[in-house]
């Protein structure tokens, strides 16, 4: 049987390590391709050359020609430019929705049937205009930020407890931006909320609440340490366990940036909300129950999302 083919659109850091990673985990043949001449066939030859050590079975492919990721079963887009410090992920806008028009192209002539996957900034905004630009089904196009902003959750978490990250799962729903909404109701450890282990004592409110403004932060957090880009090896793991989920039809529940119709209230928006992704993509949304204080910031968060939105069509009439 033929290996899947994951195309990575954008070579830059999260797309030369998702590369790496989709190459070690063989989940299939890679193709990388970027506007740049040369980065990306010199990492794929690179990553390549890994292979022996690492004892991989997938070919690389470094490419400036969008015929390359013909028939791709995975697209992942990383294309654009990332933040500097100071820099918000809205102020990436005009740049990126420009970038979304080629790249939405590129996709809807070489690789229609693909699970198409955005991590570009700012991502609510982005991945809805990647499906207005390619024409795809909305199940078949997703944004990656809710897992990036739960792991970091579930890690400062597990710091706090000082219990394994894999008995921490977390909830972080929203728009992907300083309104996004980190549920301490809906996380756990090994199944006991978050205010149970506040009650026993495990930790206190004022603890948990400077944890939440942590998470809101840890983009920026790391834009602040590194200087010259953001954060690269968490957001390019995210999206590899979702890629991984729809191409090993896992049915697994990961919050992402997702069409919402009718659930949540919301008439056609992508928000991060929790959804099952496998073999037909986003295959459900799961409309969970949410308090009225939990309401109110997945309002804010929302209105925030229709507000880029709205700027993308301002921007570019054609999407208006
Ligand atoms: P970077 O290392 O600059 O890579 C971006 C690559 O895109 C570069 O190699 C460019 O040459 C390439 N590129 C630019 N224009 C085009 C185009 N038209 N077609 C194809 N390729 C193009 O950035 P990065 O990899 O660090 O980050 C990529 C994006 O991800 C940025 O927008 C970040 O803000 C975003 N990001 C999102 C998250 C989320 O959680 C959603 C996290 C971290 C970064």
């Amino acid at each position: 049987m033929a290996r899947p083919k994951i195309a990575l659109i954008g070579a830059g850091q999260i797309g030369g390590t998702l590369a790496h990673l989709a190459a070690i985990k063989e989940l299939g043949d890679v193709v990388l391709f970027d506007i740049a001449e040369g980065t990306p066939q010199g990492k794929s030859l690179d990553i390549a050359q890994s292979g022996p050590s690492e004892g991989f079975d997938a070919t690389m492919k470094g490419t400036n020609d969008y015929a390359d990721i013909a028939g791709a079963d995975v697209c992942i887009v990383t294309a654009g430019v990332p933040r500097k410090p100071g820099m918000s992920r809205d102020d990436l806008l005009g740049i990126n929705l420009k970038v979304m028009k080629s790249v939405g192209e590129g996709i809807k002539a070489h690789a229609p049937n693909a699970f198409v996957i955005c991590i570009t900034n700012p991502l609510d905004a982005m991945v809805w205009a990647l499906r207005e630009f390619s024409g795809l089904p909305h199940n078949m196009v997703v944004g990656m930020a809710g897992v990036l902003d739960s792991a970091r959750f579930r890690h400062f978490l597990s710091v706090e407890f000082n219990v394994s990250m894999r008995d921490v799962t977390a909830f972080v729903l929203g728009g992907h931006g300083d309104t996004m909404v980190p549920l301490t109701r809906y996380s756990t450890v090994a199944g006991i909320p978050l205010p149970d282990l506040v009650q026993m004592g495990w930790t206190t409110q004022e603890k948990l609440d400077a944890i939440v403004q942590r998470t809101r932060d840890g983009g920026a957090e790391i834009v602040g340490l590194l200087k010259t880009g953001s954060a690269f090896y968490a957001p390019a793991t995210s999206a590899i366990e979702m890629a991984e989920a729809f191409l090993k039809d896992q049915k697994r529940l990961l919050p992402c940036a997702a069409y919402v119709k009718g659930a949540y209230g919301l008439d056609g928006l992508y928000v991060g909300v929790p959804t099952i992704i496998g073999k037909n993509g986003i295959e459900r949304i799961v409309d969970i129950k949410l308090n009225a204080a939990e309401q109110a910031m997945m309002d804010k968060s929302v209105d925030a999302v229709k507000g880029l939105v709205a700027a993308c069509k301002g921007i570019d009439p054609s999407l208006a």
